[in-house]
């Protein structure tokens, strides 16, 4: 089944995603979202979850790209981007890069002339909204100050050059794993930040690694407008949860009523009967008005499982 992407150019994990579909070179659908809320036909699909980027699958809605990045191995499992001999090392610096390179690499890039690069020609209101929306987006979490982002990112990019010391083609070795992806997405968004970019130069072989990256490309992608996306949805029948495979954690049973949330930033619950409980895999059956009945898959790691609050 064709993979449908939703997501926006500017987005870092957008990008990892898109890396991703283009070393596979599966041809996929590309569907445009907003940057800041409302998103209604992302909400129509995810029952509430907003980060970006999601895929989908017909029916099937798969948030995070931890997740994503393991159902992409799956449509398409060669060459694999979780190379055996590199064993669960690339999947932890993955998830490094996911949370500590990232949240570095934002703060840092969106110093005032970062943010003023990234929203030159955008309206004052429309600056003011994007600042607004991310700052409820990132709620309680603590932020790197730019002092102290400007010296982890030097200190990472020093860590990254003595690593290519060898002459190694990829993170890890000679095969490029979802270390790169994870890796590259966030030195990515620090390249095109404008002014902020400055940090990169003298990296020379951070700079070739990066090329390499960037050689790989998107593949090919056609345009979908979101809201077909949610009649395709509605058209389409989710894969069936296995009450076999169901591992009951929580104390809650195949079907029980819960809410599931992100646990980091961006943690608008989503709510639904719990049908998928792997050991990395968790999901919710829902119905939506616009979109039908759907399946909402996380990873398990950082989301969280609550049982539903009799109304
Ligand atoms: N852990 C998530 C992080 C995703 C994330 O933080 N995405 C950013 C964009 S790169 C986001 O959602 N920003 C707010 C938005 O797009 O509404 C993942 O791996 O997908």
């Amino acid at each position: 089944m064709r993979p449908i992407l939703h997501h926006y150019p500017n987005s870092p994990f957008a990008e990892k995603i898109r890396t991703l579909l283009g070393f596979k070179k599966l041809d996929w659908t590309s569907v445009l979202i907003p940057s800041i809320m409302p998103k209604p036909d992302v909400v129509a699909l995810t029952g509430g979850y907003r980060k970006t980027p999601i895929l989908q699958l017909g029916a099937d809605i798969y948030c995070d790209t931890a997740l994503i990045a393991k159902v992409i191995e799956d449509l398409a499992p060669s060459p694999t981007v979780f190379p055996t001999e590199q064993g669960p090392l690339a999947s932890i610096l993955a998830q490094w890069a996911d949370s500590t390179l990232f949240w570095t690499a934002i703060p840092y890039t969106m110093q005032p002339s970062g943010f003023a690069h990234a929203m030159s020609g955008q309206p004052a209101e429309v600056q003011q909204a994007f600042a607004a929306d991310r700052a409820k987006f990132r709620g309680t979490m603590p932020r790197l100050r730019i002092p102290e982002a400007t010296h982890a990112l030097k200190v990472y990019l020093d860590q990254f050059e003595a690593l290519h010391a060898d002459g190694r083609t990829w993170l890890l070795g000679e095969s490029p794993s979802i270390a790169d992806f994870s890796v590259y997405h966030s030195i990515w968004f620090v390249a095109r930040g404008g002014p902020p970019a400055a940090i990169l130069e003298g990296y020379e072989r951070v700079g070739a690694w990066r090329s390499r990256m960037q050689a790989i490309g998107h593949g090919n992608s056609e345009r979908l407008d979101s809201a077909e996306a949610v009649a395709l949805a509605a058209r389409s029948t989710h894969a069936k949860p296995e009450p076999g495979e169901f591992i009951e954690t929580h104390g809650l049973a195949f079907g029980s009523p819960v809410t599931i949330a992100a646990i980091d930033y961006g943690c608008d619950p989503v709510a639904g009967e719990l049908v998928i409980s792997r050991p990395d895999e968790i999901g919710l059956l829902r119905t939506d008005p616009r979109a039908g009945t759907v399946v909402v898959h996380f990873p398990r790691i950082g989301f969280e499982i609550r049982k539903a609050e009799p109304a």
